[in-house]
């Protein structure tokens, strides 16, 4: 009988995701809960509400992580036993809200750090970023452990709270996964305020309009990644038994690099009258100090990870998905 009990105390523990109405938040949570179930996945957000059928979909809340007493709340409304923190302010937005970056950055993966250790979560994901490298870091197949010196707010932010993380698995034994995310392009919420947010637009600017003015430079060549393979990552890492993380900082996660020139090139095969022209602004300094082509083997070794959408995979699936949303033929 107390068996019985315990082991069904258990199945309620729930996941909770911060960031659900973002880029990749608003993928994650649908297959976190096409796996585990609606009711076990709490999606939160704060200043952007989600969709109609997203909300409708499990459990919303809306939850300031900057306090940790909000979250606290929602932490024993609903016996959360797992987080997927996703908030951040990317590297762009950084740049113009420097100390809004550091704040919501730092304070949210401290406070959320911070209730992991006391309600002993049996794990935590959090998002960190090819932003955390810098200029001196080796830009070609850029190893697990090299130099990081970023010099975007953003970067920084993703540097200290790697060596947070790192610091929380050894001082208090919490179980934290985090993932060095690419540039994600997808076709289901916009990315805001990123470096790499061109390799989506571009996207959508050939759809509706046969031409785009990018933001970097021609030959500014950056790592990227299809959201599917990013999805997969992110449960993968989190699904992999304890033994398997080696890394508790961050892991490289790598799928493709390309320029602007090479995807514009790849978009041209299906919309032939498709014209890229280049007008770099201040995010291509930020570019210039990111990796080009990352090594990922300790991610791929120790935990399985394999990509599966290469540049022209992932550009065939993005043209069919998002003009059907925008309903433009090709
Ligand atoms: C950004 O461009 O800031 C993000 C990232 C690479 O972390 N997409």
């Amino acid at each position: 009988m107390t068996v019985r009990v315990i082991c069904m105390a258990k199945e309620m523990k729930k996941i909770l995701v911060t960031g659900s109405v973002g880029q990749i938040g608003s993928e994650l949570v649908p297959a976190l809960r096409a796996k585990y179930g609606n009711e076990n996945v709490i999606a939160t957000g704060y200043k952007t509400m989600p969709g109609e059928s997203f909300r409708n979909a499990g459990p919303f809340e809306i939850v300031d992580v900057m306090d940790k007493d909000s979250l606290r709340v929602i932490i024993e409304k609903y016996d959360i036993d797992t987080i997927y923190h996703l908030v951040s302010v990317l590297s762009a937005m950084g740049e113009k809200n420097p100390n809004l970056a550091w704040d919501v950055n730092m304070i949210t993966l401290k406070n959320v750090l911070d209730l992991a250790k006391e309600y002993e979560f049996s794990r935590v994901f959090w998002a960190s970023s090819i932003a955390a490298f810098g200029p001196s870091t080796p830009k070609d197949n850029t190893p697990q452990l090299t130099v990081m010196d970023p010099n975007t707010m953003y970067g920084l932010t993703k540097v200290a709270g790697e060596l947070l993380c790192n610091y929380y698995f050894v001082k208090h034994g919490v179980d934290v996964r985090s993932l060095r995310y690419p540039g994600i392009i997808s076709y289901k919420t916009l990315p805001g305020g990123g470096t790499t947010d061109y390799a989506v637009e571009i996207f959508y600017e050939a759809l509706k309009n046969r031409k785009y003015a990018c933001f970097l430079k021609e030959d500014a060549t950056l790592p990227m990644m299809h959201m599917p393979d990013a999805i997969k990552a992110t449960i993968d890492i989190m699904q992999a038994e304890p033994s398997k993380i080696k890394t508790r900082t961050s892991y490289n996660l790598a799928a493709v690099s390309f320029s602007p020139k090479e995807i514009a090139e790849e978009i041209k095969k299906h919309i032939p009258e498709f014209e890229c022209t280049y007008e770099p602004d201040f995010r291509q300094k930020i570019a210039e100090s990111w990796p080009k082509v990352i090594d990922d083997s300790s991610a791929r070794n120790d935990w399985g990870w394999k990509h599966e959408f290469g540049l022209a995979e992932m550009t065939k699936d993005m043209l069919e998905k998002l003009g059907e949303k925008l309903g433009v033929n090709l």
